[in-house]
């Protein structure tokens, strides 16, 4: 099956973007052909600064080796150095209803957090994120709760142009873990957690131990004193159980027993030091990637030219069927 996925490359990766995303592609890179992207002509809806770009971008790229993506095994590359991303968006710009855009909740929500900076460009994310992922005729998404709807836009949209000019785009299916899909603030418990939103709410993969430590023993719990799995009444704690559950590999009703006598504070400084151990082999990747950067970038020119050759393959089917010489 073929597999796309991708991550912009504004702010710090987290924990839910791994636990939402990167962890399903290691899972699905052993037995389908993966295309992992760097998003960056979506991070360019939000402000951002030119300057610190390119470093970001390549900060990425060591997040997902860190992690475990492997170039033998998965494509990685970066959006923009694939024209045909962008031409795409316009001809799939021509079958997308209007309405369907407005009432994207990212739209919804992006607008209200960045309200100086509405611009087109965040009403049309998700038909450049249809091009990316139909360009490369993908079969599985692999991502969090909150783009599923984004990927059944691509769906809607795939259907619309293969109905007016024939069939040219397979249908895309979201893959959504049913336990990482949605990673909770640390201050916020009722609300995802974000790469734009303050440090203190996120636990970022390469974050320092005594960092993280910060972190958890900060993060916003619930009244009452049980470590109990409850969404409604113990959101806080329930996304503090999700969290250790996933990193650590024990259910959540081991957990609700090791802890059923223990306070909140002890509970944290052991979820503290399961996060830690849990992210330290990614911290110690991250180094070593840090200081081969000549390699880092040799993948990602690598991954330019195999994307481009499936790109330029649909590009060339697309242009035809719209009768573009
Ligand atoms: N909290 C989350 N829990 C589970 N999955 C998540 N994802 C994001 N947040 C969570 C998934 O991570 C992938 C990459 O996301 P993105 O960079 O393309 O954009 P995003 O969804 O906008 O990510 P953030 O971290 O939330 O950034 P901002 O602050 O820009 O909104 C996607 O698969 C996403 O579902």
């Amino acid at each position: 099956m073929r597999v796309f996925s991708g991550i912009q490359p504004t702010g710090a990766i987290h924990i839910g973007n791994y636990l939402g995303a990167i962890r399903q592609w290691i899972e699905l890179q052993d037995k389908n052909e993966c295309i992992f992207c760097i998003v960056d002509l979506h991070a360019l809806t939000s402000p951002y600064d030119p300057a610190k770009l390119e470093n970001s971008i390549l900060e990425k790229a060591i997040v997902y080796l860190a992690a475990g993506v492997n170039p033998e095994k998965s494509v990685i590359f970066i959006q923009s150095q694939v024209k045909e991303h962008t031409e795409l968006t316009w001809l799939l710009n021509t079958v997308t209803p209007l309405g369907d855009l407005g009432r994207m909740t990212q739209f919804k929500e992006k607008s209200k957090k960045f309200k100086e900076n509405v611009n087109a460009g965040l009403l049309n994310y998700p038909v450049l994120m249809a091009a990316d992922i139909l360009l490369y005729q993908t079969e599985i998404v692999p991502v969090g709760e909150d783009q599923k709807q984004h990927v059944e836009l691509a769906r809607t949209i795939a259907r619309k142009f293969n109905q007016k000019f024939g069939e040219t785009f397979k249908i895309p299916e979201a893959k959504i873990s049913e336990t990482g899909k949605r990673i909770m603030s640390l201050s916020y418990p009722a609300k995802k957690m974000s790469k734009t939103d303050p440090s203190e709410s996120r636990i970022d993969i390469f974050d320092s131990p005594e960092k993280i430590k910060e972190k958890i023993m900060r993060a916003v719990t619930d009244t009452g004193k049980s470590i109990k799995y409850d969404l409604k009444k113990k959101p806080g704690i329930s996304n503090l159980l999700t969290i250790y559950s996933l990193l650590a590999n024990k259910t959540i009703e081991e957990l609700e027993k090791k802890f059923e006598k223990k306070g909140y504070a002890e509970f944290k400084k052991t979820l503290a030091n399961a996060v830690i151990d849990a992210l330290d082999p990614f911290r110690k990747k991250q180094q070593e990637f840090l200081s081969r950067d000549v390699y880092v970038k040799t993948i990602l020119e690598q991954g330019k030219k195999r994307a481009q050759l499936i790109a330029g393959s649909t590009m060339a089917d697309v242009r035809k069927k719209m009768g573009l010489s």
